[in-house]
């Protein structure tokens, strides 16, 4: 705290009293005066403060005599003082802050505290003006006089405080192109607008200059690309008026979506095995799997198979079995499909390719990666024996039973009851064994 002297006018009026006594001082051989009891007035306050606060000046107004004191315990009887306060731009209200003050105990001061908030950085000048009635009892004087007494006090910008961030999501689907919602709310303690950027861009902003207040903004962000893993870390930040800039706070997004797979993985060859013209088809397995690792989040995980299509110059002799166009697998669910091959009478290696269109990598239900698989099978003329396999696995040639020569040889075997023998091994599957029904 300190304090500021005031500079200090003539009284203006002077009894016969004090004319007596300033007499006196003039016999005594003391200098001259013009004033012999005058008022003084000082302010105490800080020097520097930041936006937003609220300062107490103190105002002390005191009735002086002259040094050599021929006028004891002066005091003041009454009168009125004006704060103000100048700069650009200005504190708070600087109205109402005139006062009237009574009297002081003989040789005592007054003291009057104000407070003035100051919502905005700058430099400002607090004066106070006072008008007093000073006075002594003996030898009696009786004076009006006035005092002027000047702060600088400077006011010091404070950034803002990013309070919140929020998305209305962390996950987007891959390959779909989202957006995501953003709100972000700051506070400042000055009469300051706030604007926003989320990594950098702007990200909207709000006029409300209310000090202390809090300011909202809400924008767009994304649209968020890269594949099914990838994160995407946002800051956020806030900056005032005067341009300074608040903390940040980040969210992250993480690009999420199905996975495709299969006992066959995503791609490669499905052996449906060897197939007997004008017998059974071979019947292979083929599961289905939605193998995100990103957990059941729905729509953002769902995998799709809009479609399955079988293609090629020996098509015809596959068929994917049970599966349904437009069938949903969430996460971690599987699709039992088959593929099912049927011989031709044309013995050979048969091929195809199938192919599923899904929504990875697109929106929901939309068309995204395809995968597609080799289809090969054998068709053979000839009947076929069992192996020594448990029931239900491989069918497996006979090594024993001798190779005919012509189809007619088989043919009249398997009509004789005799049994079934190969020409030839079946083609195996290295992973996903056909079936016989
Ligand atoms: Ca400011
Ligand atoms: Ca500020």
């Amino acid at each position: 705290m300190d304090g500021f002297a005031g500079r200090r006018s003539r009284p203006r009026w002077f009894s016969l009293a004090s004319t007596a006594a300033l007499l006196a001082l003039l016999i005594a051989g003391e200098p001259a005066r013009a004033c012999v009891v005058y008022l003084t007035a000082s302010i105490s306050g800080p020097t520097t403060v930041y936006e937003g606060s609220t300062v107490t000046w103190t105002a002390t107004l005191t009735a002086v005599s002259d040094p050599a004191g021929h006028f004891p315990s002066p005091y003041i009887s009454g009168g009125s003082f004006n704060w103000t306060s100048t700069g650009s731009p200005l504190p708070g209200s600087t109205s109402g802050y005139n006062q009237s003050f009574g009297s002081s105990a003989p040789g005592a001061s007054l003291s009057f505290d104000r407070t003035f908030t100051y919502n905005q950085n700058g430099t400002f000048q607090q004066t106070l003006q006072a008008t007093a009635t000073v006075k002594s009892g003996s030898p009696s004087f009786s004076g009006t006089d006035s005092a002027c007494v000047t702060k600088t006090i400077t006011v010091l910008n404070v950034p803002p405080t990013l309070t919140g961030f929020a998305l209305t999501g962390n996950q987007v689907r891959a390959g779909a192109g989202q957006t995501l919602g953003a709100t972000l709310a700051a506070t400042d303690p000055g009469a300051d607008t706030v604007s926003f950027t989320v990594n950098g861009a702007f990200a909207g902003q709000s006029l409300d200059a209310t000090p202390g207040a809090t300011r909202t903004a809400g924008t767009t962000v994304g649209p968020f690309a890269g594949p099914r893993g990838t994160e995407h870390v946002l800051t956020a930040q806030a900056k005032d008026s005067d341009n300074a800039l608040s903390n940040t706070l980040q969210q992250t997004v993480n690009v999420v979506g199905p996975q495709f797979d299969t006992n066959y993985g995503t791609s490669g060859i499905i052996d449906a095995g060897t197939a007997q013209w004008l017998g059974d088809p071979t019947i292979t397995p083929l599961d289905v799997t939605n193998a995100t690792p990103d957990g059941n989040l729905g729509g953002l995980t769902d995998l799709t198979l809009l479609s399955a299509v079988i293609a090629g110059p020996d098509a015809s002799q596959f068929e994917l079995l049970y599966f349904t166009p437009g069938t949903v697998l969430a996460a971690g669910e599987i699709a039992h499909l088959a593929i099912q091959f049927t011989a031709s009478a044309i013995e050979g290696a048969k091929t195809a390719t199938l192919t599923f269109t899904t929504d990875q990598n697109a929106p929901l239900g939309q068309a995204g990666d395809q995968f597609v698989f080799d289809l090969t099978g054998y068709s053979a003329l000839v009947p076929l024996v069992p192996s020594h396999d448990p029931p239900g696995q491989n069918w497996e040639p006979t090594a024993e039973i001798p190779e005919p020569s012509s189809l007619a040889a088989w043919l009249l075997i398997g009509a004789g009851g005799a049994g079934y023998a190969v020409s030839r091994a079946r083609r195996m599957s290295p992973r996903a064994p056909s079936t016989r029904e």
